[in-house]
């Protein structure tokens, strides 16, 4: 029962940095807000594995073609520890992967920018990866339990994840100059829909406030975002590339890099259906959940059939 008592210990306990784990009191949105975030999170690691499960088969030596492999097979790894910490809040897979296929739960803006060179696939690991992991510390932090712990096992494998990102916009910058420019033009293609990951400004964010009280998010959009710029310029300079920023500079006083405006109406348009490959992404989805039908079917008759010799037995 949501009593001001009820209320008054549950707050207690976020502020003195105590984990809220599943069997606890919970007020209804606190659960739901989570239930929000944690399930785009994870429809995001599903849906983010398409643009790079497109170049596997054109993945330029076999050494490349093994770690993408790997780092995909990772993506699919993070979702299902996301389902697995959201349905600890009550809700069922199906349910989830429900409000995905009917557009009520998003996934990152990020994934339906199309990977149409080699290099989109460094720029992928350095950027995207960079930036998901940014946000990704913070959530370390989180207060629910479950999503927090999952947040942890998933960082080690980011940060492997940019460095492989990294090195193939490293060897590209530094190769022919027809190589370069190819990572430049990845670099200026995927630099501001990378900043978008961050959300909306922290002024026009309105689950901010809930989140920062409950301790869900502990760090701001903006303030996420900074830091990946601040990180992320420092190592386009290292391997020769150009931040596509006129407004870039280094601010002495403040230790940050001043930046330009991102496109607002673009992420307003994407985070809407309506970006380059919303409908195809989401297409994609379905179709492999409705072909994987069989397999669903197959486990649990499968369960169904343990669960009725361990009865017998
Ligand atoms: N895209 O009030 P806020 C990865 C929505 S990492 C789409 O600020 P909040 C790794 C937001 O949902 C990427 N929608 O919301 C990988 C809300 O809409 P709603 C995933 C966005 O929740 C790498 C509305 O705008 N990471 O996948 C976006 O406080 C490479 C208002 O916004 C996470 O999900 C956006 N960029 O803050 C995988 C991290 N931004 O729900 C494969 C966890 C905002 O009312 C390959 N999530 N919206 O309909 C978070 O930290 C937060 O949810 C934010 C948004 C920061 C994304």
């Amino acid at each position: 029962m949501e009593s001001t008592n009820n209320l008054e210990k549950f707050q207690t306990i976020i502020d003195a940095d105590t984990k809220i784990e599943p069997k606890d009191w919970m007020p209804e949105d606190y659960r739901k807000h989570l239930i929000r975030q944690i399930s785009q999170h994870a429809h995001s690691e599903v849906i983010g594995m398409q643009p790079e499960g497109n170049w596997i088969t054109r993945a330029p030596s076999l050494r490349a073609k093994l770690i993408l492999l790997a780092k995909i097979q990772d993506e699919a790894g993070h979702g299902l520890y996301l389902y697995s910490a959201c349905e600890t809040l009550g809700i069922s897979r199906e349910e989830l992967i429900d409000q995905l296929h009917t557009g009520k739960a998003k996934y990152s803006s990020i994934f339906n920018y199309a990977a149409i060179t080699w290099a989109d696939i460094g720029a992928i690991g350095w950027l995207v990866d960079g930036a998901a992991i940014v946000n990704q510390i913070s959530l370390q932090r989180t207060s629910y339990g479950p999503y927090s712990r999952a947040m942890i096992r998933i960082c080690k494998e980011e940060s492997f994840h940019q460095r492989q990102g990294y090195e193939i916009m490293g060897k590209l910058a530094l190769g022919t100059p027809e190589q370069k420019e190819m990572a430049q033009d990845a670099l200026n293609r995927w630099w501001w829909p990378s900043l978008m990951m961050f959300g909306p400004h922290d002024s026009d964010s309105p689950h901010s406030g809930k989140a920062m009280t409950w301790r869900i998010k502990r760090e701001s959009n903006d303030v996420l975002r900074q830091r990946f710029i601040d990180k992320t310029v420092q190592q386009a300079e290292v391997i020769g590339l150009k931040i596509p920023d006129d407004k870039l500079k280094w601010n002495e006083a403040k230790g940050v890099y001043e930046h330009g405006e991102i496109n607002w109406e673009e992420f307003n348009q994407v985070i809407n259906g309506n970006g380059p490959l919303n409908k195809i992404r989401l297409a994609n989805h379905i179709s492999a959940h409705e072909n994987g039908a069989w397999v669903r079917e197959a486990a649990n008759a499968y369960a169904a059939k343990q669960k009725k010799e361990v009865l017998v037995a």
